[in-house]
């Protein structure tokens, strides 16, 4: 398969690029200048038959529509809001991702922010390191998880993976969804609002992209209540994340956990200051065993296609 050409937008793991580089012929998309990235489309743009790319790299249509013999798009990723799909498959062109490989590692980091964002962790080890245990004691009281009820606005498999983690915790699962799941016991909410004024920490496990921008509202925010928490592990665009802030700063919000932010890399700096928020870099699915699955999931799709298989994970 040597003599089929592959754009890489952006790398995949080095061992996996390692056997994409001995396999195909791949062409560095992601390592041209701007200069080089034209002249490189307009010279074998022609001659491109797959794309490999990822949630950050994204797959835009005005690159599409110089790639007129592309066949297969594969992604790292799970979320697909920065790849032109609906484009691609217009024409015919699957777009792969990576489901299922990452869920427990998103589910881990959701876990992880509702740990450390109601148990004050990162205070906690300030309180040492300012020298606050010696100078005054035990640090202030915070807030248990068991007993709590979390509200989870999406039940798929990485939300399911966290309710179930969450049990373990003692806590209750309540989650809103359009139709209610017959294969579990969760409370189910057919409406958002009432979801928000009943749980003690409210999480979107959702798509990123234009049908959720927004989702979870300054409204949606406000009913939760200043008792309450919000965590994170989707996508930024799914909050109205100005509205996030404020409530922070008034108070309104007790505390969030947020591994994703709208305009990522950049995160508001209001919320650098705070001591109520636990803030990662987008990095759930961020461990060297799940990248190396999703991008051994880009290469298996990619075979698949040009065995003549069946892909194993192509966006429906
Ligand atoms: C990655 C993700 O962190 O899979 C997704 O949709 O957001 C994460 O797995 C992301 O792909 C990094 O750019």
């Amino acid at each position: 398969m040597k003599d089929i050409d592959v754009l890489v937008v952006w790398p995949i793991r080095p061992d996996q690029m390692a056997v994409l580089e001995q396999t195909y012929r791949v062409h560095r998309y992601d390592l041209a200048s701007d200069t080089e990235k034209a002249h490189m489309i307009d010279t074998i743009g022609e001659q491109i038959r797959a794309v490999v790319t990822t949630h950050g790299g994204g797959f835009e249509k005005s690159l599409l529509d110089r790639l007129p013999n592309l066949e297969i798009v594969g992604c790292a990723s799970v979320g697909f809001d920065t790849l032109c799909v609906s484009d691609c498959q217009a024409r015919g062109i699957p777009v792969t991702h990576t489901p299922d490989v990452l869920t427990d590692d998103v589910a881990d980091m959701a876990m992880m922010l509702l740990l450390a964002t109601l148990r004050r962790m990162l205070p906690a080890v300030d309180w040492i390191k300012q020298g606050h245990w010696v100078a005054q004691g035990m640090m202030p009281l915070n807030t248990s998880l068991k007993g709590k009820t979390l509200g989870i606005v999406g039940l798929g498999r990485i939300g399911q993976a966290i309710a179930s983690r969450a049990e373990a915790f003692g806590m209750n699962i309540s989650y809103y969804s359009r139709a209610k799941k017959t294969d579990v016991s969760y409370k189910h909410y057919d409406d958002l609002m009432t979801l928000a004024k009943d749980v003690d920490v409210l999480a979107p496990v959702i798509p990123g992209g234009s049908a959720t921008q927004g989702f979870i509202s300054r409204e949606v925010l406000t009913a939760l209540g200043p008792d309450s928490y919000f965590i994170n592990v989707s996508r930024g665009s799914v909050v109205d994340e100005t509205a996030l802030v404020e409530l922070l700063a008034q108070g309104a919000i007790k505390g969030a956990g947020l591994d994703v932010f709208v305009d990522e890399p950049n995160v508001p700096d209001a919320l650098l200051s705070m001591d109520n928020v636990v803030l990662q870099p987008h990095c759930a699915s961020g461990t060297f065993e799940t990248r190396a699955a999703m991008a051994q999931l880009v290469l298996d799709n990619l075979s698949a296609h040009f065995g003549n298989k069946p892909l194993l994970t192509p966006i429906q």
